[in-house]
This record gives C-alpha cells, structure tokens and sequence, in this order.
C-alpha cells in the first residue's frame, strides 16, 4: 500500500477554453517526485479552513509547494500547516512552502536578500531551472544523514529568506552568504523544509531524490503506525 502524500495547489487564473478562468494549478514535477518516490500524489486545493480536518485524517504527509500565492490562500496553506504540525504528520517544504513553515513556527523573514544582507552571492538561475546555482554546507540533522555528504549544489530562486529561526526549528545547510537553506523542527518527529528545488533536480540527480524518498519512508512509517 501506497501512502497519500498531499501536495498544495495554486489557485491561479488561467487561459482554459479561450476564457481566462480559475484553475488549481501544480507543476507535475511535484508528483512526479513523490510518485517516483513510492507515494501516492493528491492534490490540496486552497479552499474552506473546515475541510482541513478531512485531508489530515486520510493524509500520511505533506509536501508544502512553492508558487506565489494571495493573502487568502496563504491563510489557507498558513492553517493546514498549522494543523498539520499539531497532528505530528510529516512534512516536506520546498523554497516558498519553508518560508511559510519559518512563519507558523514563529520566525521572521529577510524580503531581500541582497538589500537586508548585503550579501552578493546569486539566489537566482542564469541558466537552466535544474542547473546548480550555488552550493549549501550541510550541519548535522537530518539533511546529512539522508545526503551522507557536507557540501551538494543546488538549485535556487529566492529574493526572500528565513532570518529569525522559528520555534524549534534548526538550521541545517547554509549558501556560502551565510543564508539559511535548510531546516528540521526538533519539536516534531519529520520535517524538513529545503530552500531549494529539489523536484527539478531529482530526475538526474539521486542525492536529490534521496530527500524524497527519506519523506515518503517517514510517510509510510506514519501510515502503517496508524493503521
Ligand atoms: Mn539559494
């Protein structure tokens, strides 16, 4: 048995039979990386805080994605996460997701990094969305024991970044500019949240997909205990 891995979507205008028309939108690499990594994809629409509860009970974890979002549905996304942090599910982030993840816990962000910091290394692609940008140096946690590694290249599209840590969440990787590209909470038993892309990488990179697969294992974990 396979478990169900929800994935956040966007609620994004877009042109669909000639009108431009409201559509819950997620680019498949997300499910292609948690499909290839053993779980089974469902979508989460941005929709009523009532209907959170219904997702968690049949959920074995979440990925939280990345697009750019509205007020109401960061809300949206804000209250799952919330409530799923409560409830102990595991929980993957990716870039935008673990900013959000930052701010449930509490912390603060950087709006832009090169203004706040006043560092120059690039957090953005020249080339190819799947082409390093930039390496992290990996503490040690839970990134290194899935890595087996110090340092990886990665991938990067970020103005913003966490600055204040959120409640017990640690660092787990740094860019060379001392900016913070990976975490786990110490206060729950799976999440990790990366700075990175990681579903654009994974298809030729195995250390990349070595993230997802840790997610889905600690999903099947959870969904086996429960039953
Ligand atoms: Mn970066």
């Amino acid at each position: 048995m396979k478990p169900l891995i929800g994935i956040t979507a966007t609620l994004q205008e877009v042109d669909y039979d000639k009108q431009q028309v409201n559509c819950h939108f997620l680019p498949a690499f997300y499910t292609d990386a948690v499909s290839q990594a053993g779980g089974a994809p469902v979508l989460i629409p941005s929709g009523e805080e009532a209907t959170v509860n219904y997702y968690l009970d049949g959920l074995s974890g979440i990925l939280f994605n990345c697009e750019a979002e509205s007020p109401v549905q960061d809300n949206f996304k804000m209250f799952l996460l919330r409530r799923a942090l409560q409830r102990d599910l595991p929980i993957l982030t990716i870039c935008g997701g673990t900013l959000l993840l930052n701010l449930a816990l509490g912390g603060t962000l950087l709006q832009d990094i090169k203004e706040q910091s006043g560092k120059q290394i690039k957090h953005w692609p020249e080339t190819a969305n799947d082409e390093p940008v930039h390496n992290v140096k990996i503490k040690e946690g839970k990134l290194k024991l899935i890595l087996g590694k110090e340092t990886i290249e990665v991938n990067s599209f970020h103005h913003q970044a966490i600055h204040k840590l959120g409640k017990g969440l640690v660092a787990l990787a740094c860019s060379p500019d001392g900016i913070i590209e990976a975490v786990e909470s110490e206060l729950h038993s799976w999440v990790l949240g990366v700075q990175w892309h990681p579903e654009l990488m994974f298809k030729h990179s195995a250390e990349q997909q070595s993230i997802f697969k840790a997610f889905i294992n600690s999903c099947k974990l959870r969904m086996n205990n429960k039953r």
